[in-house]
């Protein structure tokens, strides 16, 4: 056997002696500094400029490689891409870590002080852009060929500030002092029209010939960002690209004397890449929206086809073979069309043909059932940025409708249900009728989603492509969200089953026979205690705020929105205090709140209840009476790497959205893994969590998609419940008067409203009194120690499933039919 086959710790390729003398080069030679000035930003800079020297070894042997063997390949093609920091997930996936921790102690410098100087890349709004940072880093350790494709944003997503309670949008700007991974390739840079009008001319043969003559051209400049496998040996490579304006095409103005002018347009170009639009789930509906969209599909095309040209010249015939697409949901949508229309008009290939290759290409991934998050964009609007695409949707339409009628002929019910247009005031293109007609395969991200997508959202597409509807369930990477992010438990978990768990999940279940020994539940509570100190610190240093680590660490972190229910966490919280005001010896083990949630800039009700969660944690965290037994720490600019504090330290994870809302979720199985017990509700992968981890180790509690649905069909009342539950009315009639909004009543009385004459959406009230009822159930449990600390553990040694290798494991084998390719050198 290979000796390496069975090393599992990545070995290291330089000693410290050279590691520390590449940083002292870079200092020098990279930095024009020197050991006595440098600052810990340059420090920072000097040690990735020293493990990037490895990370291009790298990515030069991998490119040779996949170019030699003309490798299948998948093209992850994703308008967000959330990728936090690189430099520790750098150092430990090439098995540095130490090496560089030790050199720079020798240098006077400690690493976690570098860590913290390197700005999070926030290319993504949540969890549909982790996602996507998960999947490129689980596809280049499992050694697959892989290009992430995306959008060099300027801004990522804003950087919230908490002024008197209320959300406050700052820019974000991760490149103001350089980024050290990114490349500039500006050989690779492609030109993309926009505007102008199509003619229609006859070939020889009769054919019609289209030409867009466009009104506009941009540049799109790619910048690589290399993704660096566990172990080090495919780095592949992340490419997104930048907008500017294309020079020549200003000539005519700018020589005319319209410098001025002129100006304007390099400005209304470099526009296109400027900011992330900071929805997560409401699609905006605008325009430069829509031209960020067909920007980097459009860029990445024709990458595309300039690689596989270089191997295959106008043969069209294998591109399909060489050439898969996912689209992360329908953010890239509009690459058919531009696929069709390169096809077609460029290459001169039939229709059929053409659409041929596009429906073996493509596949498309699902992330929500959300009406308000289904794109459609008015068809007026694409007539005018993209008039030629919009012709080739009309015909991709026509044909389709021409399926329809035989399935069901004559049923024009059927027809206008299936359109890709919406008929009605404003014609509008739905982007996720022409992602499935466009597509091979379609998945939902849990099984939950994928039985929805399947049985409410597109049941008639289900009917006419049996089998092209199915489930991928998502994952997360363990190496950065175990491995890196918590390294007490990492070194435990080595220390008892081996250190091979960061590529093979499933090797956790070997935890699951120690769960009931005393001695290791000592072990892995004291690293859950040691990480609650850790992340008191953080929430002194950023609140000024004093939290006792006997405390349950109970964490709610992830965007807000009414369907997530921070507010029920809320309400919960107020009754809590309630009772204890009521009755000061009420029993509870102390608890202290954590959570951390963006809201959508234009969203009102969510910055609403970020406001209504600070208030209410101002006047609870300073009222004596409440003897210290409930703490709440709402904590700034949640992102990955405030996720990473915050994750090894929660004893309690918050899965609480209204059953049949939240398609997977992620955070839920980041939690679970380091050792938190999940209260939740029947939703997204909270059900495959709990399947994992059995019944006594999870909190479930709340409505079913059934009973949700049941309950809407016969009508649901909120004043039901507000009527016959003398607490919720308490709670609920507290947030009018000025008790928590000192002078100012009514401040918090848009979520009254919101639950109670807006007919609470989300079913708040209806699930209020199991919510506290399983609250009561983990606060009896969290007093047994011992029993705990079982749940916890258990919860970490059943997460095997939720690996993204496994999650990209079943893409391959379901969707993408790829190989993996050793990398030579
Ligand atoms: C997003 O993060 C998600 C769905 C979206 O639908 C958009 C965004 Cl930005 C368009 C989330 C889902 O809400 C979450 O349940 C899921 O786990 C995640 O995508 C990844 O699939």
């Amino acid at each position: 056997m290979n000796a390496k086959a069975t090393k599992t710790q990545p070995s290291p390729v330089i000693d410290k002696a050279a590691f520390k003398s590449a940083v002292i080069k870079h200092l020098h030679c990279t930095l024009g500094t020197d050991e006595n000035k440098a600052n810990n930003h340059a420090w920072w800079k000097a040690t990735c400029a020293a493990i990037q020297e490895q990370v291009l070894e790298g990515l030069r042997k991998t490119q040779k490689t996949h170019y030699l063997n003309d490798t299948r390949a998948v093209h992850y093609f994703s308008a967000e891409f959330l990728m936090g920091r690189l430099l520790s997930n750098n150092l430990q996936n090439f098995g540095l870590f130490d090496v560089a921790s030790g050199a720079l102690k020798e240098l006077g410098v400690e690493i976690s002080d570098i860590l913290e100087e390197e700005p999070d890349m926030a290319l993504g709004n949540g969890g549909l852009g982790r996602l996507a940072a998960c999947f490129i880093d689980s596809l280049a350790t499992m050694e697959l060929p892989a290009i992430g494709y995306g959008i060099h944003y300027e801004h990522g997503l804003f950087r919230q500030e908490i002024k008197s309670g209320a959300q406050i949008e700052r820019p974000d700007s991760w490149r103001d002092y350089g980024n050290p991974w990114e490349i500039c390739r500006p050989e690779s840079t492609q030109e993309v029209s926009l505007y102008g009008y199509v003619e229609t001319k006859y070939g020889e043969n009769g054919r019609v010939l289209k030409e867009w003559h466009p009104g506009s051209i941009v540049k799109g400049v790619p910048w690589d960002i290399p993704v660096v496998g566990y172990e080090g040996k495919t780095v592949n490579v992340l490419r997104l690209w930048q907008s500017e304006a294309s020079g020549y095409f200003n000539w005519d103005v700018f020589n005319a004397g319209g410098y001025v002018d002129a100006q304007r347009e390099n400005v209304q170009a470099e526009t296109i890449s400027k900011v992330l639009y900071p929805n997560d789930e409401t699609e905006a509906g605008k325009e430069l929206r829509l031209i960020q969209q067909y920007f980097f599909c459009s860029c990445s095309l024709k990458d595309i086809i300039r690689r596989y040209k270089r191997a295959h010249g106008d043969d069209w015939s294998r591109f399909a073979d060489q050439v898969v697409i996912q689209l992360n949901d329908t953010h890239p949508a509009i690459s058919v069309p531009e696929l069709m229309r390169i096809l077609v008009d460029r290459a001169e290939l039939g229709w059929d043909e053409a659409w041929g290759i596009c429906t073996k290409v493509f596949a498309y991934t699902n992330h929500t059932l959300l009406p308000e998050a289904l794109e459609k964009w008015p068809a007026r609007m694409i007539e005018k940025i993209l008039p030629r695409h919009l012709e080739i949707i009309y015909e991709i339409n026509h044909r389709f409708m021409a399926e329809v009628d035989k399935k069901w002929p004559g049923d024009n019910a059927m027809k206008e249900k299936l359109s890709i247009i919406e008929e009605g005031n404003e014609k509008m293109v739905r982007m996720g009728h022409l992602s499935v007609i466009g597509s091979f395969a379609v998945n939902g991200v849990a099984e939950m989603h994928s039985r929805l997508v399947k049985s409410s959202l597109f049941p008639e597409f289900d009917e006419l492509y049996p089998g092209k509807l199915t489930n991928v369930t998502n994952g997360i990477t363990p190496r950065r969200w175990l491995k890196a992010c918590n390294p007490g438990l990492s070194k435990l978990i080595d220390k008892k089953i081996g250190d091979d768990w960061p590529r093979d999940l499933d090797k956790l279940q070997g935890l699951a026979k120690f769960a009931s020994n005393k001695t290791f539940q000592k072990q892995f509570m004291k690293v859950k205690l040691e990480n609650k100190e850790l992340l008191a610190d953080e929430i002194r240093k950023s609140l000024d705020l004093e939290v006792d680590v006997n405390a349950i660490f109970d964490v709610q972190i992830k965007r807000l929105h009414e369907y997530k229910r921070q507010h029920l966490a809320l309400l919960h919280i107020m009754a809590l205090y309630r009772r204890i005001l009521e009755n000061p010896d009420y029993d509870m083990h102390p608890r202290v709140f954590v959570f951390g949630a963006k809201a959508a800039p234009g969203y009102k009700l969510a910055k609403d209840i970020i406001y209504a969660i600070n208030k209410v944690a101002d006047k609870i965290n300073n009222d004596p009476r409440v003897n210290n037994k409930i703490k709440i720490a709402f904590l700034p600019n949640y992102r990955v790497s405030l996720a990473e504090k915050m994750i090894p330290a929660a004893d309690v994870s918050e899965q609480i959205s209204t059953a049949g809302k939240e398609a997977s979720g992620t955070g839920n199985m980041k939690l679970a893994l380091n050792g938190a017990v999940t209260i939740g509700t029947l939703d997204g992968a909270n059900v495959e969590i709990a399947e994992e981890v059995g019944d006594d180790n999870i909190f479930i509690f709340g409505l079913t998609v059934e009973e949700v649905n049941e309950l809407k069909a016969k009508g649901y009342n909120p004043y039901d419940y507000y009527y016959k539950d003398p607490e919720i009315k308490a709670v609920l009639d507290w947030l009018e008067t000025d008790y928590f909004t000192p002078g100012k009543p009514g401040a918090l009385v848009s979520i009254k409203q919101s639950l109670l004459d807006n007919g609470d959406p989300y079913m708040v009230l209806a699930d209020f009194r199991a919510y506290s009822d399983a609250q009561i159930a983990v606060d009896a449990a969290y007093r047994d120690k011992e029993r705990w600390a079982e749940m916890a553990i258990i919860n970490t040694a059943k997460m095997g499933k939720f690996t993204s290798d496994r999650s990209i494991r079943d893409y391959v084998e379901r969707v993408w039919k790829l190989s993996p390719c050793k990398i030579e050198g």
